[in-house]
């Protein structure tokens, strides 16, 4: 195994109009979730990707997890849950540029999951674990499951990876800035937003966001500023790595998580840190242009065309 990550997955309701939601009768259904958006583009990548959760046994998690299994993500490690249902999430368009996101995920199936999900011998087969600040919002018992992993994985020897994705409607402000920067403390490699930077150390200089983040103990961390690109920052080397601009973005939900995608696939590969960063912020930018978190993640033949940034009619 590459790469295993924890989290919930929810089922998508997008309005197929703009505008408030309360006037749409008609909805596309998709799939939405960062951890398991990583999962299925390092699947699509060729990576093998395994995804720990929890989903309700009725016909929403049936059908996430026919999903997730169909992209190749292996899901040997999730549950159903009798007693709590799938979450959902509502994306709504209010205009072109302006989203809105509403979830229905309180008491869900993920939310029940517990330190007692994560087994210590399929954790200890992956070469990175990847969690993300949204699963210690979610309960309590998340947020321990996702410690004890982080702790057996650390034990074992694999590389943790967080991606603080703060979700503000999920906890009050404190107590998600309490919990991402001990988890920070843990990672390896943190991964975050400029404005989640800020919002964790004041100030929005990518660059002391990094020596912050050092400074608890990673060896690497990756602050995206979204059309400009990325920063790394190490002990030995700080550097800013340009992305292309996209003309048209359709649907900005789930950039950061095609960057983390295409970061850890370019360390998977054998990438020197800026190429990684290079190929997520490529993957990142790939990913907007299409509507839906994952519908945009790229095979792996496609990257070669991105790069090179080939807009084609194939025919
Ligand atoms: O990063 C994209 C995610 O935000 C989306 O897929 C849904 O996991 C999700 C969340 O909690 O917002």
């Amino acid at each position: 195994m590459d790469v295993i990550t924890i989290g919930e997955t929810m089922v998508l309701f997008t309005p197929n109009t703009q505008g408030h939601m309360r006037y749409a009768s008609n909805f596309s259904r998709r799939f939405g979730g960062a951890e398991s958006n990583v999962a299925i583009g390092l699947s699509k990548l060729g990576h093998k990707a395994g995804w720990i959760s929890r989903v309700g046994n009725d016909e929403f998690g049936k059908a996430i997890l026919s999903f997730l299994r169909g992209e190749g993500v292996d899901v040997s490690q999730v549950q159903y849950d009798d007693a709590a249902p799938t979450g959902l999430y509502f994306k709504e368009k209010r205009t072109v540029s302006e989203f809105r996101i509403q979830y229905y995920r309180k008491g869900s199936a993920a939310s029940k999951m517990c330190a007692g999900d994560i087994n210590e011998e399929y954790l200890k087969r992956a070469k990175y674990l990847h969690v993300t600040g949204i699963t210690p919002a979610l309960s309590e018992s998340c947020y321990e499951a996702i410690v004890y992993a982080i702790k057996l994985a650390k034990k074992n020897g694999v590389t943790v990876v967080f991606d603080p994705n703060l979700r503000r409607n999920l906890w009050p402000e404190e107590r998600a800035r309490e919990v991402l920067l001990e988890l920070i403390s843990y990672a390896d490699i943190t991964l975050p937003g400029v404005d989640e930077g800020e919002f964790l150390y004041g100030t929005k200089d990518p660059i002391e966001i990094g020596k912050g983040i050092l400074y608890s103990g990673a060896s690497l961390a990756v602050i995206k500023t979204g059309s400009k690109g990325a920063y790394y920052v190490t002990e030995e080397k700080s550097e800013h790595v340009p992305v292309v601009a996209v003309s048209e973005v359709r649907d900005p939900v789930g950039a950061g998580d095609g960057f983390c995608t295409g970061f850890l696939s370019g360390l998977l590969n054998g990438l020197s840190i800026k190429e990684s960063v290079a190929r997520g912020n490529l993957v990142g930018s790939v990913v907007v242009k299409v509507d839906g978190d994952v519908e945009g993640l790229p095979e792996r033949s496609e990257l070669t065309k991105y790069q090179s940034h080939i807009e084609d009619v194939a025919r």
